[in-house]
């Protein structure tokens, strides 16, 4: 199975996070690539890639212009504005505010964040494009009539909604990727969220679309991040109606009620009939992560990849979150190596 893999992930390596009251060393760095990158090579996935630079085409489709924009100029705005710590914003157009774009940028960072423990910096936009390039080499890949591929991406895309960053995400490279293979000549395709925190951003994104169906496993929004999104009454709008499938769970969650979810799900995406299935994987689900509630472990990933190869279709898988231990590296070939059984 091909890798793709940008060094340019290195280029975002935030000092900060908002975390409990205080500015930590953030939980996600480029320490995490690494570890998977080596571990995934240990494993045998030796056929490790750089992505084709793109242009932001495709990004545009499932992005605000003014959104990539604001993403673009943010940090050296934050800098000509006299700061000297990382970009973060302290003013949100919350319930009954005006939802108009300031000119200012502490206001435009309130304007587009949906989560603020994530600190803009110099290089977060370039990773960002970085990441998304893993994203669209990965579904090219695919559409060339491969069976499978592993996008290393960093930093991950989920929580980035259609003008919204936050939960160290930026660009969604799920969705860039499923409108990849639509663009390409898929009629239909499904984007499988396995990470243990709901993808707010790529539902954001996908709730009116009757092309692309989303399904995401989850912390239960009323005990995790996001928390203001990922109920089981969330189905989707207009073309996308009944589309959107979330399955939030408890703390504790371990395989067996966590694989009658995905079983579920699965079912769900071959009724719909998609042609590919991009899966978002957060290996977060493990039990040892630093910031989540579910009791997956390590052999469980192995069984993770098989119940997906076991659909039968062109799977894309994308790096999303995984936290706080060397094991994030393993758990992720183990899915690999599952798809590949
Ligand atoms: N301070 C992804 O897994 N905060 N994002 C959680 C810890 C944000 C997770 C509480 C978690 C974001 C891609
Ligand atoms: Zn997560």
């Amino acid at each position: 199975m091909r890798v793709f893999y940008s060094e340019d992930h290195k280029l975002r390596d935030a000092k900060t996070e908002l975390h409990g009251g205080q500015l930590v060393k953030p939980f996600e760095g480029p320490f995490r690539a690494e570890w998977i990158l080596a571990a995934v090579r240990e494993e045998g996935f030796t056929d490790v890639v750089a992505p084709e630079h793109h242009g932001l085409e495709t990004a545009l489709k499932v992005h605000d212009a003014g959104y990539l924009d604001f993403l673009k100029t943010a940090w050296d705005r934050w800098v000509a504005a006299g700061y000297e710590g990382e970009a973060i914003p302290t003013v949100l157009p919350v319930r009954r505010a005006r939802q108009i774009v300031p000119k200012d940028i502490d206001g435009a960072l309130g304007y587009y964040a949906n989560a603020i423990e994530t600190s803009i910096t110099n290089g977060t936009y370039e990773a960002a494009l970085a990441a998304m390039n893993c994203a669209l080499s990965g579904a090219d890949w695919l559409q060339e009539g491969n069976r499978s591929c592993f996008s290393l991406c960093r930093p991950p895309g989920h929580h980035a909604g259609i003008d919204l960053y936050g939960g160290y995400c930026f660009i969604n490279n799920a969705a860039v990727a499923a409108q990849r293979l639509l663009d390409h000549g898929a009629r239909k395709v499904a984007v499988l969220d396995v990470d243990f925190h709901h993808g707010n951003g790529t539902q954001d994104i996908l709730y009116e679309r009757g092309d692309i169906f989303f399904a995401s496993l989850h912390g239960d929004p009323a005990d995790a991040f996001p928390h203001f999104w990922g109920y089981a009454d969330e189905t989707g709008a207009g073309a996308g109606e009944g589309l959107n499938a979330n399955y939030p769970l408890p703390p504790g969650t371990a395989w067996e009620a966590w694989s009658a979810a995905l079983a579920d799900a699965l079912a769900r995406i071959k009724a719909f009939g998609a042609e590919a299935i991009v899966v978002s994987l957060g290996v977060d689900t493990f039990e040892k992560d630093p910031i989540s509630f579910f009791k997956l472990k390590t052999p469980d990933y192995i069984r993770m990849g098989e119940r997906i190869a076991e659909t039968g279709l062109p799977v894309l898988v994308l790096m999303e979150g995984g936290y706080g231990v060397p094991e994030i590296g393993l758990n992720v070939a183990n899915v690999l190596k599952g798809l590949e059984a």
